[in-house]
């Protein structure tokens, strides 16, 4: 029997504003997993639109986050960069999943809330069923692994639970079709035979959770209001120094151990941006600057994010320039995730008894 084999697959939703919270937790940590295993990143404009979006704003910013993967090192050769509404089985397989997952799961996930808000009755369909899509995603591609920030725990964790509660439903099923893969971990829950992975979420490192600049308790976030509460991927040098200068901070030097972070939330943030961008440990960072002010820091850390930052903003505007040579990335990775896509569907709708007479 086969084991699965290893996948990345990541996606970012076209909605505007990319930020440095998107590039840290997601995108900069696509760019060394394409060179470990077949890797998938995905421009998800099905899951943007369970809120409403200007039409052309909408291809304006799948084209903008597909130059945001390729500026970043993304490269086309190695991983699979497609938007999402092309490859039809997303959508298809949302559906079953639809039919898997059960209400108090979805009515459990802390983000549709957040989304929401007080006017929940209002909210499309949907953006309540958005975790399901997002699962769907993943195991289209059967993917093993998934690189994400901290704010998609609750959806990676609906995901494992759909694929368990998949596998457990039609055990019997994926056994007699000879479609099973050997359960590479065992219990009694689970059968010895699984059609879908138990997905791997891949948060992990300083700069999971990325804090908006003007409140340390709020995720830094495309949505905000203010954007000086972010750093967009598309600012240039001076706005970045300048969202840097005026974030908000406390009176006091930065400690020398982490420890001394406790409590302090925007320090922490920064120091988080500061390792992040570094490669350094948040030790390391304190090593060099504990005891300083942020009159010292914030120009040390302006200086390093324009360093990484701009050259990238450079190139997403030669790449917007051309937006026929996104548009031939996002052909030739849609027809690449389509033929992976195409042959699990198929596997799934004869898991289901789904009686198939036009193939
Ligand atoms: N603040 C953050 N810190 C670290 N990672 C983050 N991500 C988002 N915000 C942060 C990660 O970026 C990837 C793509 O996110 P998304 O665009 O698909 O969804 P999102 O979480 O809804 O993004 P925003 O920016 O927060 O948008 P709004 O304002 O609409 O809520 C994901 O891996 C996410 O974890």
């Amino acid at each position: 029997m086969s084991a699965f084999q290893p996948r990345v697959f990541s996606g970012v939703q076209p909605t505007g504003n990319l930020h440095l919270g998107n590039y840290l937790g997601a995108i900069s940590r696509f760019v060394p997993l394409q060179d470990q295993m077949p890797s998938m990143y995905c421009v998800v404009d099905s899951h943007a639109i369970t809120v409403w979006q200007n039409p052309e704003e909408l291809t304006h910013s799948t084209r903008e986050v597909t130059a945001a993967y390729l500026a970043a090192g993304v490269d086309p050769k190695k991983a699979i960069i497609f938007n999402q509404s092309q490859v039809r089985e997303h959508t298809e397989l949302a559906w079953i999943f639809n039919c898997i997952a059960r209400m108090g799961w979805l009515k459990r996930m802390t983000q549709f809330k957040d989304k929401a808000g007080k006017n929940a009755e209002n909210a499309s369909v949907g953006l309540f069923a958005y975790p399901n899509l997002m699962a769907a995603d993943i195991l289209a591609y059967r993917a093993t692994h998934v690189p994400v920030g901290d704010d998609q725990k609750q959806h990676l964790e609906l995901t494992r639970d759909i694929a368990q509660k998949f596998n457990n439903d039609f055990a019997e099923r994926i056994k007699e079709l000879g479609l099973g893969v050997a359960n590479p971990n065992p219990s009694p829950e689970s059968p010895d035979e699984l059609y879908f992975p138990i997905t791997e979420p891949m948060i992990a490192g300083p700069a999971t959770r990325i804090m908006s600049l003007r409140d340390g308790s709020k995720k830094m976030s495309k949505s905000d209001p203010s954007d000086l509460s972010r750093i967009n991927l598309t600012d240039d040098a001076d706005m970045i120094a300048k969202k840097i200068k005026k974030a908000k901070t406390d009176a006091e030097p930065l400690p020398s151990e982490v420890g001394g972070l406790e409590g302090r939330k925007e320090a922490d943030n920064l120091v988080g941006i500061y390792a992040a961008l570094s490669g350094d440990s948040k030790s390391k960072v304190l090593a060099d600057f504990g005891g300083q002010q942020f009159s010292a820091f914030k120009p040390a850390l302006s200086e390093l994010a324009v360093t990484k930052l701009a050259p990238m903003a450079d190139e997403m505007r030669r790449l917007m320039d051309d937006p026929q040579s996104i548009e031939a990335v996002l052909r030739d990775g849609a027809e690449r995730a389509s033929e992976i896509a195409e042959p699990i569907l198929h596997d799934v709708r004869r898991i289901l008894g789904f009686l198939e007479v036009r193939r």
